[in-house]
């Protein structure tokens, strides 16, 4: 019989910390050798000129959600991992979300249901707070982050999401206790609410207006908001989808106080701006790239590679928040049409994020290799509880990798994604680096862009308590 299942041959393993040539070993779904040379194992894969790192944790993405004012999203479960895989991840972190006035239990049961046999990643849930009552305070949410659910995340806008600043407060109360890590979308709802209003009355509704609609001011006040309560109560907060320098900063004056906020940034504000928001002619072709906190311009670029580069940002995930363009469902809908407060808000990248990362961060020389696999696994999965099962390339991890190519040329187009949705916000971008390989628990889920992977591959995590969100 032979020692292992698979090995993994002559590959440069790369991991947060560490580059070197070498073997790996796997036996039932785990890493269980890393070696100069491994024999004996059921099957070799020749890794020799590709780059072995642990499988992207995309710990933000949205799959079978309503929300952000539109539809049913584009991605359900199956195509958003399948999406992801092809991507080089093998661990996404979708949400599971309270409608208002119903039960959390009940609605991560509802997820659950949508996700159970569909999924070709490891997953788990975070838990949207939109009703924080004191059922829900006192007995729901700590009963959920024993059962694995350790993370919840909570909007200062959008009409059927957005807490006051006392539910905000109760909730990060209510995380201290039971130590969960509290996500927060920083944009403030009065005065996007008073901007909308009146860029309509000035009929100013083309996409173009949704980022003239929420300024970065906005991002910086409920940055700077939520940053309080959480030093009020002494409770750490990640502050999810900076997209510029005010929200940066603030976070950055906060760490240099001392304070446990963390960041996270995203593909659109390294990759887009609003002028693609104008679209031709200020047509609804700019609605492709309608999301929140929208993309701002190139200076806020350097700003977030700033945040990148000084350990500001400790993740980089998608965001992905996949709506169609065209159809009755579509982000240039009749509704739509009228004005931005009515497109669909969110755009696909769970596929394209580690090539942009990849591409624009170390083919550029802007990051190490190293510090690459930091910002798109090993610093999600300590984060939110998943280390050291996940996240790195060692004895004892699952055996989550992706085979990459540094060199490989790629420009992204929509006929090479495998998301649900119908167009890609990266049309035309030319990057270099690409996943080649990606293999789940030792199982080879993706090739070249063909899934060989099926649904129900991946596993539900129950996720333990992140070690970032002890006071
Ligand atoms: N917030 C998200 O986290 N995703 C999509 C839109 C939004 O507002
Ligand atoms: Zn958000
Ligand atoms: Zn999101």
């Amino acid at each position: 019989m032979a020692d292992y299942d698979l090995a993994i041959r002559g590959g440069t393993i790369t991991t947060a910390s560490d580059t070197f040539r070498g073997d790996m070993g796997v036996r039932a779904g785990r890493i269980v050798a890393v070696a100069d040379r491994i024999e004996g194992a059921a099957r070799d894969i020749d890794a020799s000129g590709l780059r072995v790192m642990p499988g992207g944790i995309d710990s933000h993405v949205h799959l079978s959600q309503h929300a952000f004012g539109g539809p049913k999203m584009a991605d359900d479960f199956l195509t958003g991992t399948r999406s992801a895989i092809a991507g080089g991840n093998t661990t996404v972190l979708p949400f599971a979300l309270q409608p208002r006035g119903t039960s959390l239990r009940a609605s991560v049961m509802d997820y659950h249901k949508e996700a159970d046999g569909k999924c070709f990643a490891d997953y788990g849930f975070h838990l949207i707070i939109t009703d924080p009552s004191p059922s829900v305070l006192g007995q729901e949410l700590p009963a959920l982050v024993e059962d694995g659910y350790t993370s919840f995340k909570v909007f200062m806008t959008y009409d059927d999401l957005v807490l006051n600043d006392r539910q905000l407060l109760e909730v990060f109360e209510c995380a201290r206790g039971c130590r969960a890590l509290v996500m927060v979308h920083c944009e403030g709802y009065d005065a996007i609410r008073f901007m909308t209003e009146r860029l309509e009355r000035a009929d100013n509704t083309a996409p173009y207006y949704h980022a003239v609609s929420r300024p970065q001011i906005v991002e910086r006040e409920a940055a700077h908001r939520a940053i309080s309560h959480a030093e009020l109560l002494d409770v750490p907060i990640m502050i999810v989808h900076v997209s510029g320098r005010e929200a940066m900063e603030q976070i950055r004056w906060a760490q240099q106080r001392g304070l446990k906020v963390y960041g996270e940034t995203c593909p659109q504000y390294i990759a887009l701006t609003a002028d693609d928001l104008k679209g031709l002619n200020m047509d609804e072709s700019g609605s492709k790239y309608v999301c929140s906190p929208p993309p701002r311009d190139r200076a806020s670029w350097d700003a977030i590679w700033e945040g990148l580069t000084q350990g500001v940002f400790q993740t980089f995930s998608s965001d992905h928040c996949p709506f169609y363009f065209e159809g009755p469902l579509g982000k240039k809908n009749p509704k739509a049409r009228t004005s931005f407060r009515w497109v669909p808000n969110g755009i696909p990248g769970v596929e394209t994020r580690m090539p942009i990362l990849w591409s624009k961060g170390v083919a550029e020389g802007r990051i190490t290799a190293n510090e690459f696999v930091a910002l798109t696994s090993t610093n999600h999965a300590k984060m939110y509880g998943l280390y050291p099962n996940k996240g790195s390339i060692g004895v004892g991890f699952d055996a989550d990798l992706v085979l990459w190519d540094d060199n490989r040329k790629e420009t992204i187009r929509q006929e090479l994604m495998h998301h649900g949705t119908d167009y890609t916000p990266y049309e035309g971008l030319a990057v270099t680096g690409w996943p080649v390989m990606t293999i789940l628990r030792g199982k080879v889920v993706a090739e070249e862009g063909k899934i060989l992977g099926e649904p129900g591959d991946g596993a539900f995590l129950k996720r333990a308590i992140s070690p970032y969100a002890t006071t």
